[in-house]
């Protein structure tokens, strides 16, 4: 029997892998939801598409595999919108499908007609439309090598809806091979040499596709080369945090001690990731510094300032060539190493409790993180999306191995939820948390309703200082005693997970969160602990930060 586009759409998904799509269903691509009606792959059904947009992006993230979103043209295709930008410049791999009107109606603004290649062109690594029902194997296949190659970002397939139902010519192709990179004899003695010739080299390790083995040898070799790596913004589990070479993590609310080590360091060696305005301080530190890149993606977009050496392979490849971890030594001892990791060790600590008690004040996020990092169990999930609200876990909370944080590195707020809930339905047992303000909690909270239609069972932490934290904290700078345009007076959270069948504590002072966390982790439900705490809350040792303005507790 000849499939039709739609249903051989879903067939090359299969052939893939793909184990489940996220989607806001539209009239403009029904034969693609026939198609996925007898699929072995997962139809989630989402409430919004930013929403499915997001999970398909932590699913990305989790898995390796990339994320499938389907949305409907005009009104869904802007929703999803912000998890196309998220990918694009956090460099993940998604692949966004999106229902178009009849070919024959275009140019007459039809029915939610627009331009795909308009919109998404700027923003997506290729805008492909299936104008030719028998291309329709071929153009995944396509979308789904290109969002993970190179550089990994979003594909956006338009599917006009009339070509969907004709004959989509033939079956299912075998997905192309990757192609197998492995870095040259001599670039790699290149790089020991410049490790062995420097004193105080940093290594710095980011991006997707880790797995626990790449990432554990890659830390366990920087030990033993005594070189120190620390993690780039939003993907603190590329390195395990228990290693000796473990060093913090950069970005948003990093340690001064780190900041200032990234001017000291004599040569850097970023890992899958490049040296982007986050990561050097808003384009101020580290510059000038010898600098070797190890990155798949040969234009090394995005990357500022010097550049010596550039290996063009993915982690995986550059792991599985690493050099004699004595030779990367030289002569250089471990001082520095230690030194790193000691500033980072301090950095995580529990902070002492305040003198003056947090209660008429609300929830010491000190103590109520700590709590979370000696309770949540080591292969937790977290999520978080953007905020001040997120620093807290971002210092305290540790991370044992890739695969094991969704955050956005783009500054997007409302990927927590939907990034928890995807997290839980890929990774049904284990702890999940996501950790939300409330100006971030409520942009996308309405996903919950997919954790409770699937049993998924997330922790949320929901940190509500009744106000958009972040940019009141810019506004009392810039424009004193003028708050405009930020207050957010908030419900009752806890109330409202109940509606969804969730267990919900409101949670007015550091007293009152260890006994409720244990309620919420013993409940077996999904859960939502509603931290009150003070409008002006700052993250610890943001007014002592040099960049203050330009980046302590400033992750929007
Ligand atoms: C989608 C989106 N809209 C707006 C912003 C700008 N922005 C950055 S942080 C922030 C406030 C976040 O508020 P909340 O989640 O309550 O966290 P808080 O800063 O209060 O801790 C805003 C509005 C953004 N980064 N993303
Ligand atoms: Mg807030």
């Amino acid at each position: 029997m000849t499939l039709s586009a739609g249903h051989l759409i879903v067939r090359q998904l299969e052939a893939h892998g793909v184990p489940r799509v996220y989607t806001v269903p539209g009239e403009s691509f029904l034969d693609v939801l026939d198609g996925l009606h007898d699929s072995p792959i997962d139809t989630v059904v989402c409430r919004h598409e930013g929403g499915a947009g997001f999970m398909a992006l932590a699913e990305s993230r989790l898995t390796g595999t990339p994320g499938i979103a389907m949305v409907t043209r005009g009104p869904g295709a802007a929703n999803a919108m912000i998890a196309v930008h998220t990918a694009w410049q956090d460099a993940t791999a998604l692949v966004l499908f999106v229902g178009l009107i009849p070919v024959a109606d275009r140019g007459r603004n039809a029915f939610q007609e627009f331009s795909l290649e308009g919109w998404f062109s700027t923003t997506a690594k290729r805008v492909l439309i299936l104008d030719d029902a028998r291309r329709a194997a071929e153009v995944v296949e396509e979308a789904m090598r290109t969002a993970a190659s190179g550089r990994p970002g979003p594909v956006v397939i338009g599917l006009p809806e009339d070509v969907l139902v004709r004959a989509g010519g033939g079956k299912p192709l075998q997905p192309r091979k990757a192609p197998a990179a492995a870095p040259g004899l001599q670039a790699m003695e290149e790089l020991t040499e410049r490790l062995a010739a420097a004193a105080r080299p940093l290594m710095v390790v980011g991006g997707d596709g880790w797995t626990a083995a790449d990432s554990a040898a890659l830390a366990d070799w920087a030990a033993e080369a005594n070189l120190p790596a620390a993690a780039d913004w939003r993907a603190y589990d590329a390195v395990p945090h228990q290693s000796p070479a473990f060093a913090g993590w950069l970005g948003y609310g990093r340690a001064d001690t780190l900041a200032a080590r990234l001017g000291e360091a004599d040569l850097l060696v970023f890992v899958g990731c490049a040296r982007t305005d986050v990561a050097s301080e808003g384009y101020t530190r580290g510059l000038d510094t010898e600098t070797v890149l190890v990155l798949a993606d040969p234009d090394a977009s995005g990357h500022a300032g010097r550049l010596d050496q550039h290996i063009v392979v993915p982690p995986a490849s550059f792991i599985a060539a690493l050099p004699d971890p004595g030779a990367a030594k030289g002569l250089r001892g471990s001082t520095w190493m230690k030194e790193l990791a000691a500033d980072q060790d301090r950095f995580a600590a529990p902070v002492p409790e305040p003198s003056v008690p947090a209660e008429p004040n609300g929830v010491d996020l000190c103590a109520a993180f700590a709590l979370l990092e000696e309770r949540l169990p080591r292969d937790r999930v977290v999520t978080y999306g953007a905020g001040n609200a997120t620093i807290w876990g971002h210092r305290f909370l540790s991370h044992s191995g890739p695969g094991t944080l969704v955050g956005p590195r783009n500054g997007a707020m409302g990927l927590a939820v939907p990034a928890a809930v995807a997290a839980s339905l890929i990774h049904p047992g284990r702890c999940v948390t996501a950790v939300c303000g409330d100006g971030d909690f409520l942009m996308n909270a309405q996903e919950l309703a997919v954790a409770a239609a699937h049993g998924a069972a997330p922790l949320i932490i929901v940190v509500d200082n009744g106000v958009y934290g972040t940019i009141a904290a810019h506004q009392r700078q810039q424009y004193p005693y003028r708050p405009s345009g930020t207050d957010i007076p908030n419900p009752d959270f806890a109330g409202w997970i109940t509606n969804f069948g969730g267990h919900g504590e409101r949670v007015e002072n550091t007293r009152e969160f260890g006994p409720a966390l244990e309620r919420a982790l013993g409940s077996g439900k999904l859960a939502l602990l509603h931290l009150l705490v003070d409008p002006e809350l700052m993250p610890p040792d943001a007014s002592n930060n040099e960049a203050h303005t330009v980046l302590a507790g400033d992750p929007a």
